[in-house]
């Protein structure tokens, strides 16, 4: 029988994947996930975390002409954690998001510096990626999974971002950050607040992929951390923004939309982890990069109509934890 419709995948997973290992890095390494996305012209550009046999991330980047196959990987990393300069990456530096800003000509990278006090967020801008230039750090530890918009709002930029200093009592929430100069940031705002409960993203939320600006608003991805006897399980769904007013949540799905269920997803160095950095819209697709049980990187496509549609037969958002019109759906 014909599943019905809003119960297909609207993401497919790409049959070449896992579509990168760390079989394919030119250098040693132990694990190549959570790879921010952009393209440079008709390239696509990866910007892979790579976790070296220390426990130690760097960044290094893979360039494809069809964004699956054919990837030319730097010889060397790419961008590397500089302690010495910034104390704040002792540890590393992980999980980029890529934003190109046209204003600029820029590429704005917001990645994790793990500090000797947890993670924080910090900025650098490229043009080519080969030579970069640190803005340092933009938010105290512990915050990650930051993401820049690509264009100012009344003049000033806006991050989305994760700041979690007290996760047992008061659980992870997405906020809004806005800056006159990329350097100095305020004016904070709770976005999305995680939900409770046997919800799949209780308790811990974080922006995945950067937002990207749709005839219906900021399409973003986030994740969400369901805790079981078994450990975590990560799994993603989607929301929009308001295109002038981004702190406005329009749509959020109630329901994940992709989650760990194959087996590069469900077993390597941390099992049950499905984790996006980039997407990049081609031609109708939605090209999703994400990072494999934090061990590979794997694709999945999606037609960005269908991503629209689905978030539009939504209810509007409501901040309350209440399933809007899921019964409605039976
Ligand atoms: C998150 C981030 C990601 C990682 C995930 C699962 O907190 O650190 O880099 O993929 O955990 O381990």
């Amino acid at each position: 029988m014909a599943k019905a419709k809003w119960h297909r995948e609207l993401f497919e997973r790409h049959p070449a994947n896992p579509i990168l290992t760390v079989d394919a890095w030119p250098y040693p390494a132990n694990a190549v996930f959570n790879a921010g996305a952009v393209l440079v012209g008709q390239t696509t550009l990866l910007l892979v975390r790579v976790e070296d046999r220390r426990g130690i991330s760097h960044l290094c980047a893979a360039r494809s002409a069809d964004g699956v196959f054919g990837w030319q990987i730097d010889q060397k990393p790419t961008f590397c954690a500089d302690p010495a300069n910034y104390p704040e990456e002792l540890y590393g530096v992980e999980d980029p998001r890529i934003t190109f800003v046209s204003e600029t000509g820029e590429y704005l990278i917001a990645y994790t510096a793990y500090s000797q006090s947890g993670p924080l967020v910090s900025l650098a801008r490229t043009r080519d990626f080969v030579s970069f230039e640190r803005l340092g750090a933009a938010m105290a530890p512990d915050d990650k999974d930051a993401a820049v918009f690509p264009v100012r709002f009344g003049g000033r930029w806006a991050m989305i971002h994760r700041p979690s200093s007290n996760i047992e009592s008061h659980g992870a929430h997405m906020w809004l950050s806005y800056s006159p100069d990329l350097k100095h940031w305020g004016d904070f705002r709770a976005l999305m607040w995680a939900r409770h409960g046997g919800w799949w993203d209780a308790g811990k939320i974080g922006l995945n992929c950067p937002p990207l600006l749709t005839a219906h608003g900021w399409l973003i991805m986030y994740h969400g951390v369901r805790i079981t006897a078994a450990g975590a399980i990560y799994r993603l769904g989607l929301a929009l923004l308001d295109e002038h007013e981004p702190s406005k949540v329009l749509r959020r799905t109630d329901e994940w939309v992709f989650g760990p269920r194959e087996p590069y997803e469900r077993s390597g160095d941390v099992a049950d982890v499905v984790f996006p950095c980039g997407w990049v819209l081609q031609q109708g697709q939605l090209r999703l990069y994400y990072g494999g049980a934090d061990t590979c990187v794997a694709l999945a496509t999606a037609n960005i109509g269908e991503v629209l549609a689905y978030l539009m037969a939504l209810p509007p958002y409501s901040p309350q934890n209440l399933p809007v019109g899921f019964h409605e759906r039976f």
